[in-house]
């Protein structure tokens, strides 16, 4: 079974639409983010433009400003200062990765935790990391969605990780721990990297090397979700880190990219813009 993100990431959008439209009645407005966006790497401008749409299909307002990668810390850190102050705006987003010469925790740090709407406010990965109320990260929380939505149970399962980013592979391998999977996490040291995740029911993969994970790596049944988005050297199309037309066939369920986990982080942005504003009204 192929997971679609897309579809997925549709239906939610569309109930979503629906809760927004009754917000101007209840709350006099509707959910404000603000996605920040330094420089033009390609990558970068293809995902703060599908922020875009996502809010436009939502109802949520979506203001996108752009900055050379001239800008200093100093600047960015006093625009995001004027973004906490501002009483119209829900949720603040600065697009990853920075240009070399700021530095990306003191950015994130700047952020009201309020209003992180990616949950990487140290405050936000603390309160996850003790299991109080917080903004989830946007990639894992899509992730168990996705898995939820296909029916595959995750408690006692042998879950391992590919990846240890504060993105990605630590915060899902929290909320996977938390869904009481017993969870590995791999990386680039790791020691016989296929015999480990050999063993693993679910496999999560978020490294950012073009088909990195080959058949041989995967056991049969195993579900399979890939979160990098590569270009592929050979064809020059996205590609995931996971050979997929390779593991199709041995997967019991399986993301694809495009099209997989990438609109669903998308869709939980909105869903945490929605928080935050519903949070902001008290
Ligand atoms: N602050 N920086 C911050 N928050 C984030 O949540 C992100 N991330 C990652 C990079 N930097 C960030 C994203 O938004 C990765 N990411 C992201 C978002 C969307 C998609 C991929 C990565 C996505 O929609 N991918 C499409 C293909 C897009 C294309 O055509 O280029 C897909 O179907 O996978």
């Amino acid at each position: 079974m192929i997971i679609s993100g897309k579809e997925l990431s549709a239906r939610l959008k569309a109930e979503m639409a629906e809760q927004v439209a009754s917000f101007p009645g209840k709350y006099g407005r509707v959910p404000h983010l603000v996605v920040i966006l330094v420089g033009d790497d390609p990558a970068s401008v293809s995902y703060v433009t599908g922020k875009a749409k996502a809010s436009e299909v939502t109802g949520i307002r979506n203001t996108t400003i752009r900055k050379p990668d001239t800008i200093s810390e100093a600047e960015l850190l006093d625009l995001i200062r004027q973004l906490n102050e501002d009483d119209t705006v829900d949720g603040i987003l600065v697009q990853l990765p920075l240009p070399a010469h700021i530095c990306e925790a003191r950015v994130i740090e700047a952020i009201s935790k309020d209003k992180d709407v990616d949950g990487f406010h140290p405050l936000n990965v603390a309160a996850l990391w003790q299991k109080q109320p917080c903004v989830l990260p946007c990639t894992p929380k899509g992730i168990i969605k996705m898995l939820k939505a296909a029916g595959v149970g995750i408690a006692g399962k042998r879950a391992v990780v590919i990846g240890r980013s504060n993105i990605v592979g630590l915060p899902v391998a929290k909320l996977l721990l938390d869904e009481n999977a017993t969870v590995t996490i791999a990386h680039s040291r790791t020691a016989d990297l296929p015999s480990i995740t050999r063993q693993a029911e679910i496999l999560v993969v978020a490294i950012g090397r073009p088909k990195f994970v080959t058949a041989d790596m995967v056991s049969e049944g195993a579900v399979v979700i890939d979160v990098g988005v590569n270009r592929d050297p050979e064809t020059g199309k996205l590609c995931g880190d996971v050979d997929f037309a390779a593991i199709e066939p041995k997967a019991s369920v399986i993301t694809p990219v495009p099209g997989g986990v990438g609109p669903m982080t998308i869709c939980c942005l909105m869903e945490n813009t929605i928080e935050c504003f519903l949070r902001r009204q008290g």
